[in-house]
């Protein structure tokens, strides 16, 4: 019989068979995607609705319990997985999904919907979710929310933030903001939806989404190109860009391509190895192959190009990319780093960083072209992974770059904030913060570090 005094409230809040304690029922909450994070929680809570969340917010404040929200830990920061004891509040039976609204293309999403079941709902309607990510079958709408997830056609729709229309979300002192109206325009006062995206469950927990949906494309396109260098890429990607109906541009490397097919085994794209490659794609309501071909045929720079004849080879195209993920976990536990710079700052930066960490780490990288988004993947840094870190970010920070892409900062970066934020915006967000979360009891040394 548990003595907790907690599990007692929360067991009369959700039921017993949602408030779990046996350690190794509880493993696949409190180690990360990557195996690099994570640590003991007191207990794992289940809630299967907005009103069960307000009451376990309640019930872990009077008891002093800090609290790590959790959607499909698929993140990649060290932000939904417990540090020291805390309580982590799974959102995953939060799975409603509304009626799909054609008129207003929109539709409200409980926090726990996966992005695939979700995908599968609005693509019946001839709707599509703008956000796309190789985390589909995990990756729940709220974690989406809460982390502003970037993904693949951010060139096209931008970020979780330009496809949210509105949350539900319970705050720290239990009470309920309820958003999700999804009116175009209403500008009464502070935009709190827009505050919790991308907030890390550190400010509220968000219990629903309405969602921006865009129109499905029926005809798509898909080509993988070869290239000799990240300079022929950037030059490749601005190029496509005079596309309308670009949608994605993924880079990746000789060496990353060789893991994913050695672990995958998939056969490799080309004869011939090459140094860089960039996935592409357009969709539009016509067939976009010609106009993807005259752009491709204009590059000067491709060595080798492949056009998907099918689906069956679109899937194989995108894997190529998509599998670098688990790839590299099958490796060794990787030190991530996903950061931007400015586009035009990209070869040199790579070059940079492969110069740097040679003889040091094993580097894969790849990532999202037009957003200056890479990716830094590094096996085998041991006791040298915060020194790498620290000369990374530092890299970034000199070009203007961002030290957080689209990750988030979690626990990861916290240490590193101040490369990216100056000392007044830090001051701001400790500001906000506290406001809303006065006791800290919302995902403690999540973005800012605990002690200031
Ligand atoms: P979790 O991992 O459970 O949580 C992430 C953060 O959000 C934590 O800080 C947590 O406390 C908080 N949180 C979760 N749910 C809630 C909630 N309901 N309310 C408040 N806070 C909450 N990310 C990208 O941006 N782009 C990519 O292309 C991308 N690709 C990926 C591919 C793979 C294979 C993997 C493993 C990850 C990838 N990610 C990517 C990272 C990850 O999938 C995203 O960050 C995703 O948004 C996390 O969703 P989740 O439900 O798994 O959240
Ligand atoms: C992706 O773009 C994700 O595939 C994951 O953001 C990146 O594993 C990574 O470093
Ligand atoms: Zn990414």
């Amino acid at each position: 019989m548990d003595t907790d005094p907690l599990v007692a409230r929360l067991t009369a809040a959700v039921g017993s068979t949602h408030v779990l304690t046996d350690p190794q029922v509880i493993a696949a909450y409190t180690t990360d995607f990557t195996g690099r994070f994570g640590g003991p929680a007191r207990l794992v809570v289940r809630p299967a609705d907005t009103s069960e969340v307000a009451e376990i917010v309640r019930a872990c404040g009077e008891e002093g319990a800090a609290i790590v929200p959790q959607g499909g830990n698929t993140g990649l920061v060290g932000g939904g997985v417990p540090h020291g004891d805390e309580v982590v509040l799974s959102l995953r039976r939060l799975t409603s999904i509304g009626p799909v609204d054609t008129a207003a293309m929109q539709v409200t999403a409980g926090a726990g919907v996966s992005l695939a079941d979700l995908q599968r709902r609005v693509r019946a309607e001839g709707l599509d979710f703008g956000v796309d990510l190789a985390a589909r079958d995990s990756a729940t709408i709220g974690g989406m929310v809460a982390t502003n997830a970037g993904g693949e056609r951010v060139l096209r729709y931008g970020t979780t933030r330009a496809n949210v229309a509105g949350v539900e979300a319970v705050l720290a002192d239990g009470g309920t903001i309820d958003r999700l109206a999804g009116l175009p325009k209403d500008n009464v006062g502070y935009d709190l939806p827009g505050l919790l995206v991308g907030s890390e469950g550190t400010l509220g927990i968000i219990t629903r989404a309405r969602l921006r949906l865009v129109p499905l494309r029926a005809g798509r396109a898909t080509a993988l190109l070869a290239l000799d260098s990240m300079d022929a890429a950037v030059s490749a990607v601005t190029a496509l860009r005079a596309l309308p109906s670009l949608e994605l541009a993924e880079f990746f490397f000789a060496n990353g391509l060789d893991l994913v097919c050695r672990t995958s085994g998939l056969p490799a794209p080309f004869a011939r190895s090459h140094p860089v490659y960039l996935l592409v794609e357009c969709a539009a309501s016509h067939d976009p192959t010609d106009e993807l071909f005259e752009v491709i045929e204009k590059l000067t720079a491709i060595e080798e190009a492949a056009v998907a004849v099918d689906r069956a080879d679109r899937q194989r195209m995108s894997a190529y990319r998509e599998g670098h993920t688990e790839a590299i976990n099958t490796a060794g536990v990787p030190l991530k780093l996903d950061i931007a710079v400015p586009l035009a700052a990209l070869p040199d930066f790579v070059r940079d960083l492969q110069a740097l960490v040679a003889g040091v780490a094993t580097s894969y990288l790849f990532g999202h072209l037009a957003e200056g988004n890479l990716h830094v993947n590094l096996l085998g840094a041991g006791d040298r992974a915060e020194e790498l870190t620290e000369a990374v970010l530092r890299r970034v920070a000199a070009v203007q770059g961002s030290i957080s892409a689209e990750h988030g900062v979690g626990r990861a970066k916290a240490r590193w904030l101040g490369l990216s934020r100056s000392p007044a915006e830090i001051a701001a967000m400790r500001a906000v913060k506290h406001a809303l979360d006065p006791h800290g009891l919302l995902n403690p040394g999540v973005i800012l570090p605990s002690d200031p």
